[in-house]
């Protein structure tokens, strides 16, 4: 049965294999003579690598061979490559080696590897190699870095800063000078730790005979993957595979090209067998990408009534020790152009200091730059509510940008797409009761509770292309998708997408696509990705793109599927391929809906070729490639509502209502579990998680004993609702939604709890608000 391409719940095709255990994983992958590759990576934050003995490890049972940052490069191995130089910023990018020759810059940097032929004996084996380190100072605190006197860490990199670049839109300097109220910030968005529940991994099979190699690698984007090793490995692009397959859950932290691709891939050149690489967790923490950590200083003005003037920001980003594929671009594209949210705020100011510190490097994590820009300008709205005594509710409608349909271009200078940000408020509201609620809590204040109501109205900006604009920005790839759609001779469809999906359900939502606009049903269409050589090139599934941009290139493919369908049928039916007309998988003659040829009939001939228009070509195939002409925006109101217990400084959240507006909704059940997925993200930062150095820049919370991760008991049920305002960016009107939840709950849920505790004389409390942070704030206050 056809379905509907929009408003289906149906349920996610891949969950029985997921929920089953009979998906696989890159570490399920066992093949014949393998070995295994264990990381000696380094204790110190920051020293001088004297020298390493690999002797002992070497002559370790089983062990096949032990290897060095030297032997890597002298096999032709180089640094892993930045995509992502901010333009105009004099961005400064050292080499980033995956094995360090002469020097580590953080815990946790790799300085050898050992391979042997069980994964028991590499680790052992490993921990046998000694390394002659020279301790040197180290830095983890960004703004701090930038101080003269500091350790440095590149060369190239005089005060440790990668880059400065700054925003700005309108006379800041004039509307702080004519504003009748300014509200100051200092926000520490914390670092986190991205918590997927697979760890990374890595298995490559190289071939001396061919110089041609596999590898199966944990990753959001496998064609970036391919382009990336072609430039450090030295193997020729045409002569890499690259298999993404099952992936469990990535946020964002399996979008780069890490280390340990690479040292995959010598491994086996070195070794002559495949060989494989698995994280431990506690890798995972030190090893893979961490997001956020800004200092942000930040300055609101405004009129007496409300009006917001301007915004101004200097922003120190930490990058960790070295640039991870597209770290730069975060604090600065995806962060610094959104400063304006939802409102129309003309004028604004932002530098941002890009800097090195000798902590692991960071890059996305789910919402990358939104969520600190959102939290940003959250905050300080309600600070100037608070300052002029108004509802939070009240100025956030005062300010929005009015429902537009047609672009419109905030002080930053992007223009987004389409927005209408008080009907996604009004209906929040609505939800929630707010007047009710509103008494509901000066009731229970007099009884004496600490009872808080907070919001976040966010626009955001995800659907990652247009291509031309990623150059433009300093990306170095393309942000365009493709897709083949092909009919086998039965009428069963395969797809072959370039996105790379990870959880987020577009096996399904795709197949309802391909169902609905061809008329085959859901169970006949097989949607191919995350393998370079099965499926046409794409720029992978980050920054909630997968489905503004692929969905484009799909439709397109379809709309081609469907003229060369009309071709087969006016001839199989004897009509003029004009009065061809196509309704629910049937081409029929137009006016004569009981003569038609069905998709399957088509896909039929196509692919015989019996009986064909002269000159037409056999097969039911289709490729198309769409490059969106804009990002997309999409938007919401969460508002959290929470209870503090002012003697343990404890907090539960009560209620939570989020509208979101993604466009059109294709899949609404799979919309949801995304918006709750991203809820829950972003929670985390404001309650539980938190990544913390020691004075040595040692990571304290290297494990799940120390790094809080939220849990289901956490929460109530979440009250959603939706809008839907279509998008001109791509055919179908859609919006991402896989990062919505992240970027809008941190605010809503720190917003609430400062409401909460605003009674007591609590001003300010950093993130997570842990029960213990609360509890001293309070106690400060009180005296
Ligand atoms: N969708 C829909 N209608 C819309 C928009 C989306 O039905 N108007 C559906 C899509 O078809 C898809 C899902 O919602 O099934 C999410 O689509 P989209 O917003 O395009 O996001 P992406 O697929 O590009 O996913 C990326 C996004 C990001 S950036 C992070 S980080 C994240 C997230 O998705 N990581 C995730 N969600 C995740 N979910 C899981 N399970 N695991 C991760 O690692």
């Amino acid at each position: 049965m056809a379905t509907r391409i929009f408003g289906s719940g149906i349920k996610r095709r891949e969950d029985p294999r997921l929920i089953t255990g009979q998906a696989k994983y890159t570490d399920d992958f066992v093949l014949p003579g393998m070995a295994h590759l264990a990381v000696v990576r380094s204790p110190y934050a920051h020293a001088k690598i004297k020298g390493i003995r690999t002797k002992k490890a070497a002559a370790m049972e089983g062990v096949l061979g032990v290897f060095t940052g030297k032997d890597m490069k002298e096999a032709g191995f180089g640094p892993i490559p930045c995509a992502w130089v901010v333009p105009g910023s004099d961005t400064k990018t050292p080499p980033y080696r995956p094995l360090a020759i002469d020097v580590v810059r953080f815990a946790g940097n790799a300085v050898a590897v050992v391979v042997a032929v069980d994964r028991y004996g590499a680790r052992d084996a490993a921990e046998a190699v000694e390394v002659d380190y020279e301790p040197l100072p180290a830095v983890s605190n960004a703004e701090e870095a930038t101080r003269k006197g500091q350790p440095q860490l590149h060369a190239e990199a005089p005060n440790n800063i990668c880059f400065k670049w700054n925003v700005k839109g309108g006379d800041v300097e004039a509307a702080f000078r004519s504003a009748d109220v300014v509200v100051k910030e200092r926000i520490l968005n914390q670092r986190l730790i991205p918590n997927a529940i697979e760890p990374r991994a890595a298995l490559a099979q190289y071939s001396a005979a061919t110089n041609e190699v596999t590898l199966w690698v944990t990753s959001q984007n496998p064609h970036i993957v391919r382009f990336l090793l072609s430039l450090d490995t030295g193997i020729p692009e045409q002569k890499i595979r690259v298999i993404a397959p099952e992936v469990g859950g990535g946020f964002g932290s399996k979008i780069p090209h890490y280390p340990e691709d690479a040292m995959a891939i010598f491994a086996s050149k070195m070794c002559g067998c495949p060989v494989k690489w698995t994280e431990t967790r506690s890798e995972n923490y030190r090893g893979t990408i961490h997001g956020r950590d800004h200092i942000q200083d930040v300055e609101m003005a405004a009129t007496k009534d409300g009006k917001i003037l301007a915004l101004r920001a200097k922003v120190w980003a930490n990058l960790g020790a070295y640039l991870s594929t597209a770290s730069t671009g975060i604090p600065t594209i995806l962060h610094g152009l959104m400063l304006s949210g939802a409102y129309d705020i003309k004028n604004i100011h932002e530098d941002v200091y890009g800097v090195f510190t000798n902590t692991t490097p960071t890059d996305a994590y789910r919402g990358a730059g939104r969520p600190e820009a959102t939290f940003m300008v959250e905050r300080l709205v309600d600070l100037v509510a608070k300052k002029l005594k108004m509802d939070p509710a009240d100025i956030r409608k005062k300010n929005f940008i009015p429902p537009f349909t047609e672009g419109h271009t905030v002080a930053t200078g992007i223009t987004y797409d389409s927005g209408n940000y008080a009907g996604t408020l009004d209906k929040a509201v609505t939800i929630l009761d707010y007047p009710g609620l509103r008494r509901q809590q000066a009731e229970r204040r007099r009884k004496g509770e600490c009872v808080g109501i907070g919001f976040s109205t966010y626009a955001e900006i995800c659907g990652l292309g247009p291509s031309q604009v990623a150059g433009a920005v300093g990306f170095g790839g393309g942000l365009w998708e493709s897709a083949i759609v092909r009919f086998h001779p039965s009428g069963k469809v395969n797809v072959m997408v370039g996105i790379s999906p990870h959880g987020q359900g577009e096996e399904t939502t795709f197949a309802q696509i391909v169902a609905s606009e061809l008329g085959v049903s859901v169970e006949d269409v097989e949607v191919v990705h995350g393998d370079t050589e099965r499926t046409p090139m794409g720029w992978g599934s980050y920054g909630s793109r997968s489905t503004p941009v692929g969905s484009g290139a799909l439709m397109g493919a379809i709309a081609k599927i469907r003229e060369k369908a009309k071709i087969v049928t006016a001839h199989l039916l004897e009509a003029a391929t004009e009065d061809i007309d196509y309704e629910d998988g049937k081409f029929f003659v137009k006016g004569s809906p009981s003569k038609f040829k069905t998709i399957q009939d088509v896909a039929l001939m196509a692919n015989v070729a019996w009986n064909l228009p002269k000159g037409l070509e056999p097969g039911l195939e289709a490729s198309a490639f769409f490059d969106p002409p804009n990002f997309v925006y999409p938007f919401g109101a969460h508002i959290a509502v929470v209870r503090v217990d002012p003697e343990t400084g404890e907090i539960r959240l009560e209620r939570y209502v989020a509208v979101d507006d993604c466009g059109r909704v294709i899949n609404p059940m799979i919309v949801e579990g995304q918006i709750h997925g991203g809820i829950v993200q972003g929670i985390g930062q404001a309650l539980f998680e938190g990544a913390a150095y020691d004075e040595n820049a040692q990571l304290l919370t290297g494990s799940m004993m120390d790094y809080a991760i939220p849990r289901a008991r956490s929460f109530p049920r979440f009250e959603l609702g939706m809008t839907e305002t279509p998008t001109s960016a791509n055919p179908l009107g859609v919006k991402g939604i896989g990062e919505t939840g992240t970027i809008a709950s941190t605010p809503a849920v720190y917003n609430a709890v400062m409401d909460a505790l605003a009674p007591l004389g609590v001003e300010q409390v950093h993130m997570p608000l842990t029960p213990e942070r609360v509890w001293r704030a309070i106690q400060q206050a009180r005296r």
